[in-house]
């Protein structure tokens, strides 16, 4: 058996898990869980870079001392976001949070150049603020990134720190929004229109690649024997998450559910359509050749907002109460990028549900059970709209990512897109990124031949529509105002 680490960054925790394969069986273990917690500087809102290093490390050195020894490494993390390197390859200064207010009012700017419709057209992203693209462009006239020599996306930066080596790994690259999605390559016509400079970047990484090996201080202080290889993974979170989900054949929409839900569906080629620009559906690359045609929802932020803002009650116990609420007594729109930023959300949400004339909810099992039922609303709006704009029918929607673990959130998305919901696995981005590892080392087969490993070795749960669609579909167009 071998053993593979898998360092998956979300935007709420990072963990290392320890994944031991072989062709028959696949066990994953957690061996350390960290908080990333962002930080506000009177810069603006930061990512705390170096906490989320040390808990790389420390997971680790974790991982050495379950398994004896690593036969390699691989990180994944949330997408878009980067770090600056001077001439000296030392960092400049914190990552920027993607939810940093710097992006409001760039993409009229950059529209004005590229118009919106030839923006997606080339490049098959979504209109999401903090993509890439747009945060370059804000950043344009900063000192900071006059001085920049080399900018690495956050995983790619910390396999720079662990290995001494650059790269840049294309499922990730593919959310700067400066790569078309139909070569899977960079988009120099965009990036020069634009100015950007790709000369930036390092260059491309495929998934599987090597990408080098651990620097002797990191096995010092790690207490790894070497030479301890880092393989190149789905480094998007969302890709190695997808690459897990178990799906059995091609009719499937997945949702990955998280700090974000993002819900579609896998396919073979873009859809770069005019309607497909109009719904905000992205294209975003994945594993061998894969495109993932999605829409990104506000996703469990919305609760996770609440929650801190209520001071952290028993989730367990919040959610009890939630399913005793009225189904749909009302809804926000959980795919509305207002809802990005930080702070006042229980007040948000309130706000939302006065706006639209519907019962404000008041106590928090009230506001979770809206924040609940919108999650539904939206992930059934998303489906069925990928569903017709791919012309790509689906039988069975897989749930994957933290959201699992929220039996309420899984029926209603059931129930709201009347179809079955697998729900499972919890750890899909993990998985997906030890499984690329395990692939790249000969030790499992293509895409079909992990998902079938999956399917066989994670417990899934199911979730039966109980009926009452009608409703769902009546919530739906009130929303949109129909
Ligand atoms: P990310 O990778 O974006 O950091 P995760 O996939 O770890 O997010 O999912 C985190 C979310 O999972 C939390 O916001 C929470 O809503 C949900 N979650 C975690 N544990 C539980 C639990 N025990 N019961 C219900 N929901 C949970
Ligand atoms: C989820 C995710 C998502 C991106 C967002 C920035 O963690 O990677 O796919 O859109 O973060």
């Amino acid at each position: 058996m071998k053993s593979y680490a898998a360092v998956d960054l979300g935007a709420s925790s990072g963990r290392v898990m320890v994944g031991r394969v072989d062709p028959d069986s696949l066990e994953l273990t957690e061996v350390h869980r960290f908080p990333n917690r962002p930080v506000r500087t009177p810069e603006g809102l930061r990512w705390d870079i170096l906490a989320l290093y040390a808990g790389v490390l420390d997971g680790l050195k974790a991982a050495g001392a379950l398994s004896g020894r690593l036969d390699s490494v691989g990180i994944d993390s949330w997408a878009v976001d980067y770090g600056l390197l001077d001439a000296d390859g030392a960092l400049l200064g914190n990552p920027v949070h993607y939810r940093d207010g710097r992006t409001e009012g760039v993409a009229e700017k950059v529209w004005a150049t590229v118009p919106a419709d030839e923006l997606y057209a080339a490049t098959g992203l979504q209109y999401a603020p903090f993509n890439t693209l747009y945060q370059l462009t804000a950043a344009r006239s900063t000192a900071q990134l006059a001085q920049a020599r080399r900018l690495l996306l956050i995983p790619d930066l910390l396999a720079y720190w662990l290995t001494g080596e650059q790269g840049t790994e294309l499922t990730n690259a593919s959310t700067t929004q400066l790569i078309d999605p139909r070569t899977r390559r960079w988009s120099y016509d965009v990036a020069e229109r634009l100015g950007i400079e790709l000369g930036l970047f390092a260059p491309l990484r495929q998934p599987g690649d090597p990408a080098g090996v651990l620097r002797p201080d990191v096995l010092e202080e790690t207490g790894l024997t070497g030479p301890v290889p880092l393989t190149t993974v789905g480094s998007h979170d969302t890709a190695s998450a997808v690459a897990a989900v178990p799906a059995t054949g091609e009719r499937f929409a997945y949702i990955c559910t998280g700090t974000w839900s993002l819900a579609g569906l896998e396919l073979t080629a873009p859809v770069l359509t005019e309607q497909s620009r109009a719904a905000n559906f992205t294209n975003e690359l994945g594993l061998d050749g894969t495109v993932r045609y999605l829409r990104n929802i506000m996703g469990l932020w919305l609760l996770q907002e609440c929650v801190r803002a209520w001071g952290e009650p028993d989730l367990g116990a919040l959610l009890l109460e939630a399913a005793k609420v009225p189904t749909l007594r009302s809804v926000v729109d959980a795919g509305d990028s207002a809802f990005l930023a930080p702070g006042r959300m229980p007040e948000r949400i309130a706000e939302a549900c006065r706006a639209s004339e519907q019962p404000v909810p008041v106590t928090p099992a009230e506001t979770t059970r809206c924040i609940l039922d919108s999650l539904a609303l939206a992930h059934r709006r998303a489906i069925e709209d990928a569903q017709r704009l791919a012309d790509h029918p689906v039988d069975v929607v897989h749930v994957v990512g933290g959201g699992t673990r929220n039996a309420l959130l899984c029926q209603l998305t059931a129930d709201a897109c009347g179809l079955p919901v697998v729900a499972g696995p919890t750890e899909a981005a993990a998985l997906g990124n030890v499984l690329v590892q395990a692939r790249a080392h000969g030790l499992v087969g293509d895409l079909p031949g992990m998902r079938g490993l999956l399917t066989r070795t994670q417990p899934l749960t199911r979730y039966e529509p109980r009926g009452g669609t009608e409703r769902w579909r009546a919530a739906q167009a009130r929303l949109a105002g129909d």
